[in-house]
């Protein structure tokens, strides 16, 4: 019983240090490659981009879901330009992953996958909401807590950016969505 009762712990040990080992593992990798891509001049960093005139963003916020589970981001974006804007990518120093996403239903049954490309229409505006398109945000950074303000920039295909300051809410504040659909992903 004794030795049974130490490997499971030591197995449980095991894969604590293996995930955190792993994520470490990532965290390196992914940052090599940014600034072996940032050198070669092939991608700037999104938040270096110059802040586009005609589109912007406002009445952001992010529910958000204890991990592991990935939180939802809700936003309004508006286009003066007269013509379409295209969002072509997201990020957010305060998420290791962030990723456009868009609900459909079909059949009575709805489903998410993941979108890269959203069009804003010319003159008009675009809502990232409950049932639609909206933001899923993985892996927050340590202390990340409700009331929060988060930044998350978009890419445009123009090479602009838009940013968006997004406040953290409770996974209780109004939505119609269970975003707890994501742990199906
Ligand atoms: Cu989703």
């Amino acid at each position: 019983m004794g030795a049974v009762a130490r490997r499971e712990t030591g197995s449980e040990m095991n894969q604590v240090s293996k995930s955190v080992l792993g994520a470490f593992a990532s965290l390196l990798l992914s940052s090599a490659a940014f600034s072996a891509q940032h050198a070669a001049g092939q991608a700037t960093p999104v938040a270096e981009l110059p802040v586009s005139v005609a589109v912007t963003a406002s009445d952001c916020w992010i529910r958000q879901i204890p991990a592991p589970a990935p939180s939802g981001g809700f936003l309004v974006f508006h286009n003066q330009a007269d013509q379409a804007a295209v969002l072509t990518g997201v990020s957010s120093p305060d998420y290791a992953d962030v990723m456009m996403h868009e609900t459909t239903h079909e059949n009575g049954m709805s489903k998410m996958s993941m979108v890269h490309q959203v069009s804003v229409p010319a003159g008009g505006q675009l809502d990232f909401k409950p049932g639609s398109y909206h933001l899923m945000l993985e892996q927050a950074r340590d202390g990340l807590k409700v009331g929060d303000h988060v930044a998350v920039d978009f890419l445009l295909a123009d090479g602009h950016r838009v940013s968006a300051q997004c406040e953290i809410k409770s996974p209780k504040a109004m939505s119609g969505m269970g975003h707890m659909q994501h742990m199906k992903h």
